[in-house]
């Protein structure tokens, strides 16, 4: 291992002196001087299923390598027998105020933990027999082909490596050439950190058999940590192929590992499979059969030459990568540095708007790359994973990151990678039935608590059976996700306008989540408001009195998930010309739900009192869901709850986590403050040194692969981040299309192409002088379109008039009206008052029209 380490330094510190005459790259490419020898300096590639971190290195190359259907356990439902007793107790503790005992008793309902994501192998290259040092060293992501490139040059050779992992034809595909013939002398090895054995297979192949963990514990004190059945138990089984092929030399398979000696160019295919058979069978007993997956991929891939998979996988992510493209006017010279560098450097010179353009198209990169119909959603770190511990199991939270991680699919013009979250939430709704009547005797819709897994946990996690004095109810004890999943069924459907989808996928999911809601909510006997009982506002705690409590009732948080979804499913059933009755009841429940509240100090009270502190800055702001991803809060409608949730998040303050930062940079976007979104936006590209230890790493912040920081790496930053600059540039949930709502003052000009509203039109906006300059809006349907600018503009093809009355446009329809209590005397922070233009013209289906200023 030292030996190891010696040599990659080594390695390392050669390059990085011969490195100086490389020529720098175009501005979609993450590129560096040197190889990666840290997990975040790594550059990743994917196809939705399998992922790989490529490290670059010249004598010993790594893929880490990822399944995203490899997890530990098996379905575990986790749910309470006895649990609607529990929940009566729970809850009249609650209306009597006592909130400590409540706590106490509400852990009784709590099941497992989530199961964990797992990483599956590496792919090693052991590429010299000697050490020797190379030179001009560069590596590259390309995000306009999904390509990962490595070029060096040794002992007078120019080597070049390419590496993508297609979607079409599910493999992975590396080539290695040199400029001389007979230069390439390699060493192709697999291994695991899980159970693990290799074998030859077929001519030059080689396979690796893996057996995943049946339990990997969640806590340091527990006594087992990773848990293995035996080859046929339980656990997911997985296997991964590699055939090796040369050109020139010769090729020598052995038994765990293959040899090429003195070839021109050398070929590498890797598949992979695992026995993941569905979320609700074992993995063990009832898998399936990962060696004929993988053998059949590998089959159909060698039929096809390297270029053919090259090409085919170039269109096939281009198809979906091109469809936007983001310029601003980049004065900086570290433009020209490679990416590392260049993060370094941004503090020190923050006008390289061009690396906060390659941070917004990577996050799209990464979406694409991770998500994409056929596939498990995104988890906690997308789907790239080295760690058999990975911290928060690398799961799927529910309460804020796994819905972070879809915020940027509708309006970045990447709808079709939001499916795996709509088939997983088909998923979540059988179990999350089962929990609902488990856990709380109620018999119509599905629940889904705060975590879940590849199982479609649905019960809420903290430790079954033995009581966990880590396990805190202020998480466990949330029944919302069902809730603001669904949300997402609809803005789906606002984007698209897609019926078929609206009435086959998501009417039936948002409804079933409504009747959930509808049965959970109760009558608060002190104020006849219906209100949730127990409730929580995520992680976060309640002072009363001096005290700080877990569990109280009605936060702000669970009210709006529930007013959101009420309303979006009373407007889905409208649409369909289905369940009146049925949204009857909606309507006159959600009249009495328990309101906002703008409490003493002027801010959008976070609980049901107002027991909101001033002092408290922690990370979850989840209160504020009405003004982002919800649309409840808005400036043109609802000015002071506007002014409210500022003066919540000015209390809060910036600086936080990956995540919570990109939350807030959404927030910002929809205060129409862009100014105050850079500010924080800019925090994001804090360069963090991932050799440091977590303790001492700032908030948020970017590591050298430009992988988020939460820290850890977490993927949500990097998603939220380009979902809020979005925002900045484009808004549609005010009943218009709203034009530059929040451009920073530092963005002088530039351009944005390709962007989604909703509407189902697409829009590209231009740029001068920090004023518009001309957008283009593509009706994919047609129908109005109502238009708000910050100046007057005409349409150029077709006449447009002020805006008025209601739009004949249900997709564009604004949320409605939020009903609030103002209970300060204090006057309200000021906020952006809706200035501007408001047009109503008339599209056709496939019609292009400019937009001009007057
Ligand atoms: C929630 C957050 C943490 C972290 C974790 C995965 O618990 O509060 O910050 O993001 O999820």
């Amino acid at each position: 291992m030292i030996r190891h380490l010696l040599f990659v330094l080594f390695v390392s510190a050669s390059i990085a002196m011969s490195a100086q005459s490389v020529p720098s790259s175009g501005n979609l490419k993450l590129w560096y001087r040197a190889p990666a020898s840290i997990w975040e300096e790594a550059l990743p590639l994917g196809n939705g299923k399998t992922g790989a971190m490529v490290f670059g290195g010249v004598g010993t190359e790594r893929f880490q390598l990822n399944d995203n259907t490899l997890w530990s356990g098996a379905p575990d439902p986790g749910n309470t027998p006895g649990g609607p007793a529990i929940l009566q107790h729970v809850r009249k503790l609650i209306f009597a105020g006592k909130y400590d005992s409540a706590t106490t008793v509400w852990k009784k309902m709590q099941g497992p933990y989530s199961a964990r994501y797992l990483p599956m192998a590496d792919l090693w290259l052991k590429l010299t027999a000697t050490d020797t040092a190379s030179s001009d060293y560069y590596r590259d992501l390309n995000l306009t082909d999904a390509i990962a490139t490595v070029n060096y040059t040794m002992d007078g050779v120019k080597y070049t490596r390419e590496a993508f992992i297609s979607y079409p034809d599910k493999v992975m595909a590396v080539r290695i050439t040199a400029d001389k013939k007979n230069a390439i002398d390699l060493a192709v090895s697999l291994t695991s950190k899980l159970k693990y054995r290799v074998s030859a297979s077929g001519n030059n192949g080689l396979r690796l058999e893996g057996k995943a963990p049946k339990y990997v514990a969640n806590r340091a004190y527990e006594k087992k940590q990773v848990v293995y059945d035996d080859w046929n138990g339980e656990g997911t089984n997985f296997e991964v192929l590699v055939k090796v092929m040369a050109e020139g030399g010769s090729v020598k398979g052995g038994k765990d590992n293959i040899n090429v000696s003195k070839a021109n160019t050398v070929t590498i295919y890797l598949t992979n499979a695992t026995s993941f058979n569905g979320f609700d069978k074992s993995p063990g007993k009832d898998g399936k059969d990962p060696h004929a997956e993988a053998t059949a991929n590998m089959q159909r891939a060698e039929s096809k030459s390297f270029d053919n998979l090259r090409s085919d996988h170039i269109s096939d992510y281009q198809h979906l990568f091109d469809r936007v493209s983001f310029k601003i006017d980049n004065k900086s010279e570290n433009a020209t540095l490679p990416t590392d560098q260049r993060l370094k450097a941004f503090t020190g010179d923050p006008r390289d708007y061009g690396l906060q353009t390659l941070y917004y198209q990577f996050g799209r990169y990464l979406m694409i790359a991770a998500s994409r119909p056929g596939s498990r959603p995104t988890n906690l770190q997308g789907i790239w994973n080295d760690h058999v511990q990975p911290p928060w199991g690398s799961n799927y939270t529910t309460n804020i990151n796994t819905e972070m991680n879809y915020w940027l699919a509708e309006n970045t013009n990447l709808s079709e990678c939001h499916q795996p979250l709509f088939d997983f939430m088909k998923e979540l709704a059988v179990n999350g039935a089962v929990t609902a009547r488990v856990n709380y005797g109620i018999t119509e819709g599905w629940v889904v608590h705060h975590n879940s897994d590849i199982w479609a946990k649905t019960s809420p996690p903290g430790g079954q059976g033995w009581v966990d004095p880590g396990a805190h109810p202020r998480w466990s004890c949330w029944p919302m996700a069902g809730g603001w999943f669904s949300t997402h069924l609809w803005e789906h459907y606002l984007y698209t306008g897609d019926k078929a989808f609206l009435k086959g996928t998501a009417y039936p999911l948002m409804k079933g989540a409504a009747q959930f809601l509808l049965h959970w909510l109760v009558k608060d006997p002190a104020t006849g408001y219906w209100v949730t009982n127990p409730s929580t506002s995520p992680e976060n705690t309640m002072k009363v009195n001096g005290k700080e409590y877990e569990v109280g009732m009605a936060s702000t948080m669970d009210m709006s998930i529930i007013r959101e979804l009420f309303t979006d499913v009373i407007k889905a059933a409208n649409t369909l010309h289905v369940d009146a009755d049925f949204t009857d009841t909606l309507i006159s429940v959600k009249e009495k739900l328990y309101p906002f509240h703008i409490g003493q100090y002027g801010q959008l009270q976070e609980w049901f009192k107002d027991w909101d502190r001033p002092d408290d800055h922690h990370r979850h702001l989840s209160h504020l869901f009405g003004l982002y991803p919800g649309s409840q809060i808005t400036l043109s409608r609802t000015p002071e709850l506007a002014a409210a949730a500022k003066k919540s998040l000015i209390f809060r303050g910036d600086v936080s986590t990956g995540w919570s930062m990109a939350w807030k940079v959404n927030w910002w976007a929809r205060l129409h403050d862009g100014d105050h979104a850079y500010s924080i936006l800019s925090d994001a590209f804090n360069y963090i040194n991932p050799r440091e230890k977590r303790e001492t790493m700032g908030g948020g912040g970017t590591y050298p692969n430009l992988f988020d920081a939460h820290p850890p790496f977490q993927i949500d930053g990097n998603f939220g981040t380009t979902a809020g600059m979005t925002e900045m540039l484009l808004q549609s949930h005010e009943g218009y299309l709203f034009l530059l709502p929040a451009l920073p003052s530092v963005w002088k000009k530039g351009r944005i192409k390709g962007l989604r509203a909703r509407g189902d039109f697409e829009v590209s906006i231009s740029w001068e002088d920090n004023r518009l300059s001309k957008a283009v809006i593509y009706a994919e349907k047609g129908g109005m379109c109502r238009l708000h600018t910050l100046q007057p503009v005409k349409v150029l093809e077709v006449a447009s008039k002020q805006a008025s009355g209601v739009l004949n446009n249900l997709l564009l329809a604004p949320y409605g009206l939020t009903p609030y209590d103002n209970n300060t005397e204090k006057e309200l922070v000021k906020v952006n008052e809706t200035i501007g233009y408001t047009i109503d013209f008339k599209t056709e289906k496939g019609g292009r029209y400019t937009i001009v200023p007057l």
